[in-house]
């Protein structure tokens, strides 16, 4: 049964139990709607790096720290398709373009972007797009030139968020969302551990996410990453406990949710990447870099597949296609 009217008293119980409790329990719920020997292999390109107005702490692409990353120009269209095909060859069935901005502005960036989604689409890939904030219009562009998801994160909770961005709130993330999804893009919105929330932060989170009219079609669990130069670069590193607990939580909370393992896996074993997948995370990011920062390479992941006995999940989009053929 999928719930929205979760209570944050049932997610702090749900966080807390004993571990091996609550593996079994996300387990379960995850083996009842999904197919847990799949796990989906998603690509991201930064299309636009670095300069950004916004003061995200975590982040290396904000403008105002010094963290090595300089800014560039938005890619060519010819690069990113060249990009998305050597992803898909590699065995990924969803790319993500991210572009260090606050907002989506009506320009020419924004015309070549458009194209960008039309060209990925027709290579069969799920495009999904990451740009900062959208107006109704803009996600309403995106959606017509073939956008298959949207990714927004809350981050953290609405108590903790100021404490981590001052140059937007909270609400205007939410205003986001809610314009991808009257535009009818799937929603990918999670969040961050590691930036100095409490437990209570990241219950919170899970329960602004869980109680959506709609649960997020896919929820990236990001471990922060720390860059020199960015006001979080000394944080204390996560634990995989910590990654657990979170994964295991959003499983339960949203059973039928693409739980993605996000950042920071380049830090962590086979053997804790294994406990995430049994948590209920069933998606990752391949490719040597994230956005800016190193991830494990394409070789590495073949080989831990192979060790798991793990296959890559085949894309929404193909199998919405096949049951249309099928129809
Ligand atoms: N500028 C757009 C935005 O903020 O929505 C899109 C790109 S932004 C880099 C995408 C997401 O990456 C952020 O929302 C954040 O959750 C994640 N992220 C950025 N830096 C990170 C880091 N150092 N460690 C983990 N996740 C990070
Ligand atoms: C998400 O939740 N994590 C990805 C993706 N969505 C865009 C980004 C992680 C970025 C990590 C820092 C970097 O590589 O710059
Ligand atoms: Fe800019 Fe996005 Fe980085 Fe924030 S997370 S500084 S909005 S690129």
């Amino acid at each position: 049964m999928i719930r929205n009217d979760w209570s944050v008293e049932e997610i702090r119980n749900i966080y807390f139990s004993p571990v091996l409790e609550l593996l079994y329990k996300a387990a379960t719920i995850h083996k009842q709607h999904h197919a847990t020997g799949e796990v989906q292999v998603c690509t991201l390109l930064s299309v636009k790096t670095g300069g950004c107005p916004e003061d995200c702490s975590y982040c290396p692409q904000a403008a105002r720290y010094n963290t090595g990353v300089d800014a560039h120009k938005l890619m060519s269209y010819e690069q990113v398709v060249d990009k998305a095909l050597e992803a898909k060859n590699n065995g990924s069935t969803r790319f993500c373009m991210g572009a260090a901005w606050r907002n989506v502005r009506d320009n020419s960036d924004f015309d070549q972007v458009i194209d960008m989604v039309k060209g990925v689409n027709a290579l069969g890939l799920e495009v999904c797009c990451t740009l900062g904030m959208l107006t109704e219009q803009q996600a309403q562009r995106l959606k017509e030139a073939g956008l298959y998801a949207y990714n927004h994160n809350l981050d953290t909770s609405n108590e903790h968020y100021s404490e981590i961005i001052s140059t937007r709130t909270y609400k205007d993330r939410l205003q986001t969302l809610d314009n991808v999804e009257k535009a009818g893009i799937s929603v990918c919105c999670g969040g961050i551990i590691g930036l100095g929330e409490t437990d209570d932060d990241r219950i919170k989170l899970l329960h602004t996410l869980a109680t959506r009219a709609a649960h997020p079609e896919s929820v990236p669990v990001n471990a922060l990453v720390p860059v020199q130069g960015t006001p979080l670069a000394n944080q204390q590193k996560v634990q995989v406990w910590e990654m657990v607990r979170m994964i295991a939580t959003a499983r339960i909370l949203m059973p039928k949710a693409m739980v993605r393992l996000s950042a920071g896996r380049n830090e962590m074993s086979y053997e804790q990447q294994a406990l995430c997948f049994l948590a209920g995370a069933n998606s990752i990011f391949a490719g040597e870099k994230l956005l800016t920062t190193p991830n494990p390479g394409t070789d590495s992941d073949k080989q831990m597949f192979k060790l798991l006995g793990l296959k890559p999940r085949e894309s929404f989009k193909h199998e919405k296609e096949t049951s249309t053929c099928h129809n």
